[in-house]
């Protein structure tokens, strides 16, 4: 029986678990959940993740959620039918995953998600404008997370060592977005971190799930200009019908990703 993700393609946690099953070639089935309708805090939602969040995993009688475990699961679980993303058997290996992988959590996706939220979904999906000083912020932020990681990188092909594993492709949810955004030079401007960049983008797991349109924040923000502003509210339907054909509950899960930011 395939295994279950309880999610939404625009949310970045549900594709960081998608990735490991495309990685792994996974049987697996994708329920999505329907922000729109409150469903991610619906009793049966709560009971698979007590949070009201996305993703949820299931495989049979075990319920996961946090994307990162659930990832490691995944990567444990077919382990044989992919590459060594964990490096289980190997004490000091599995320790360098480890530590990257904490960096990505605490240190990168902090600065880079708050760029994402102001300077895409703030303007494009709501008409506002970013604060600059958040941007400025967090732009230096990430550009001296990004010094350490060229730092890293020029020593090592991958963040762990000499070796692809979890920690890198726990990057590629966020890091996908903003290489397409006027904030790409971050990446462009260092050497070992565009080579490392473009390395995980060759991945088939990574192209497949590009070439499907399966980042549900990008293949909306395709159809939009970048200069172009939209007004959210009250004009909700309209949004849904023009920006959001292939699935309604986007709309309302990026609301809920800026409350959790308090842009509203
Ligand atoms: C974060 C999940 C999360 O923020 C993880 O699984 O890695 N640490 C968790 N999910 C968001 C969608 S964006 O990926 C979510 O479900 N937000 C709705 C809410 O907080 O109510």
């Amino acid at each position: 029986m395939a295994v279950k993700v309880y999610g939404a393609e625009m949310s970045t946690a549900t594709v960081r678990v998608l990735m490991c099953l495309e990685e792994m070639g996974a049987e697996y089935e994708l329920v999505p959940i329907d922000f729109s309708t409150g469903e991610h805090k619906s009793p049966p939602h709560l009971a698979r993740n007590p949070f009201g969040q996305v993703p949820a995993f299931e495989d049979g009688d075990l319920m996961l959620f946090e994307s990162r475990a659930i990832s490691r699961y995944v990567l444990r679980k077919y382990k044989s039918s992919g590459p060594d993303l964990l490096r289980d058997g190997n004490l000091e290996e599995s320790a360098m995953v480890d530590v990257w992988l904490e960096v990505e959590a605490q240190q990168y996706e902090k600065a880079i998600s708050a760029i994402y939220i102001e300077t895409v979904i703030k303007p494009v999906f709501f008409g506002g404008v970013p604060d600059e000083k958040v941007v400025a912020e967090s732009v230096e932020k990430l550009g001296k997370v990004l010094d350490v990681y060229e730092a890293r990188l020029s020593e090592s092909k991958y963040l762990a060592g000499d070796f692809l594993s979890f920690a890198d492709l726990s990057h590629i949810p966020y890091t996908h977005h903003i290489v397409a955004s006027p904030h790409a030079s971050l990446f462009e401007s260092r050497p070992h971190v565009k080579a490392w960049w473009e390395s995980l983008a060759s991945r088939p797991a990574y192209k497949k799930f590009e070439a499907l349109k399966r980042f549900g924040v990008c293949s909306a923000l395709e159809r939009c200009s970048w200069n172009k502003t939209f007004t959210f509210f009250p004009f909700k339907l309209e949004c849904r019908k023009t920006m959001f054909a292939d699935g309604v509950h986007k709309q309302l899960c990026l609301l809920l990703l800026l409350r959790r930011h308090g842009l509203r």
